[in-house]
């Protein structure tokens, strides 16, 4: 079977109908920015099945905006931490209590490239609830004017080293309710965050829960909060794409304006000069994070950052290009802590590749956003759709049959290759 047709299997395999899982077992509910990536793929071969990936996930909005990571449309219990495990969240459905990187407003945008009447329509049904939702990043996920986070789960790039620095300095609760990991009984315990990284999520969950989720509470009393890259970078992307919707729909773009601004202003809060990155940064003690992380050259994605600064950053992908066979690692090969099988700490991530080729290339760096998307397709092409990848030898890691990598796979190779893609 080819591989295009492999990568269709594995979408429909997934499909619960109307959204789509990212992997049978490991990951058995619709989550966020798996869904805004899934959408890009499926809209290769069914364009309208692509539009339901997109309204599903707005299903769970929350009132206040917010659309949570993982929305529970059941109680599955071979998850944790599931619906019960949240406690009462105020969407319409069971979800999370922390959001996700928000892709949407660029896939949206991208789905819906050809500004035919149709088209038009699908755009003006979900500008309010996107607006709505990045509104409410203003509100409760700024702070320095950069976009910050609670729960490294919210990232997206759950046990990355960047997040040591601000977990090291958190306890876990010692009232902390006991709880049995499901994860490792899916997949192999080593390429999966430690039982101590555990125990800290597990503790924000539960100060979240006991603040009822009061999202503003969260943010000043919560035990973590860091600025983080990947939501600043994406949101930045994701302000701009919304801009164009609403210039296409003649809506005001007066807000959208003063977010961008913003945006691109205070990129330099994670600026770690020391490194030549863009790093997370613990907004509780100023402290960066030591490490260049698949995250950092997201600014091109962006389209933020000085040309010093992009200059910079394309030295450190250089050194890294000389270090590993598969670009783009989750984190640095000469910093400490990385580990090329485990999770976030090393291994090549099918999503993140795609948006900073996605980026390099419409910044003119050919060449690094060319090996960026060929040492996926490689990876794909020895070893199948991964829910990651080791650097060093191209080996899958952690989930099998995954959607964004099937998803990311068609969106360059596909029977109908999307306008626009990387
Ligand atoms: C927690 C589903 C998600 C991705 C995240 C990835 C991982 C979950 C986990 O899986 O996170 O949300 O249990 O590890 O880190 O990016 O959206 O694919």
């Amino acid at each position: 079977m080819s591989l295009n047709d492999q990568a269709i299997d594995i979408l429909t395999g997934n499909d619960r109908g109307g959204y789509t899982i990212p992997t049978k077992g490991l990951y058995p509910y619709q989550w966020n920015w798996d869904s805004a990536f899934i959408a890009l793929g499926i809209a290769s071969y069914d364009p309208d099945r692509a539009w339901s990936e997109v309204t599903a996930l707005l299903d769970g909005q929350w009132p206040d905006g917010m659309i949570p990571s993982i929305i529970f449309r059941s109680d599955d219990p071979d998850y944790f931490p599931g619906p019960a495990r949240w406690g009462k969240t105020p969407g319409a459905m069971p979800s999370t209590g922390v959001s996700q990187p928000p892709v949407l407003a660029s896939v949206v945008r991208q789905l819906n490239a050809g500004g035919s009447p149709a088209e038009i329509a699908r755009m003006r049904e979900v500008f309010a609830p996107i607006m709505k939702w990045h509104r409410w990043f203003q509100s409760s996920r700024v702070m320095h004017g950069a976009t910050v986070t609670t729960h490294p789960w919210e990232t997206g790039r759950d046990n990355c080293p960047e997040w040591n620095i601000g977990l090291d300095q958190m306890a876990v609760a010692p009232d902390l309710a006991p709880y049995v990991r499901m994860d490792n009984k899916h997949v192999n315990p080593r390429f999966r965050p430690s039982q101590e990284q555990y125990d800290k999520y597990l503790t924000i969950v539960q100060r979240g829960e006991e603040m009822g989720w009061d999202q503003n509470r969260l943010l000043h009393e919560g035990p973590f909060l860091m600025a983080d890259p990947t939501l600043h970078f994406v949101l930045l992307r994701a302000n701009r794409d919304l801009k164009a919707m609403a210039e296409i729909l003649g809506e005001d773009t007066a807000e959208i304006d003063t977010w961008i601004a913003s945006g691109e202003a205070s990129a330099d809060y994670m600026w770690n000069d020391a490194l030549g990155a863009f790093t997370a940064r613990d907004v509780k003690t100023g402290a960066f994070s030591t490490g260049f992380s698949n995250a950092s050259p997201l600014c091109f994605y962006a389209d933020a950052g000085t040309p010093e600064q992009r200059g910079r950053i394309m030295e450190n992908m250089k050194r890294i290009a000389g270090k590993v066979r598969f670009m783009l690692p989750s984190w640095d090969p000469d910093a400490d802590a990385f580990e090329p099988q485990r999770y976030w700490c090393g291994p090549v991530w099918p999503q993140m590749n795609y948006m900073v080729a996605e980026g390099l290339a419409r910044a003119g760096e050919v060449e690094m956003a060319g090996r960026i998307r060929e040492d996926l397709s490689a990876a794909i092409r020895q070893s199948g759709f991964w829910e990651c990848f080791n650097p060093l030898t191209g080996e899958g890691c952690v989930g099998n049959n995954f959607s964004w990598t099937a998803a990311v796979w068609l969106t360059w190779h596909g029977p109908q290759p999307l306008r626009g893609a990387a």
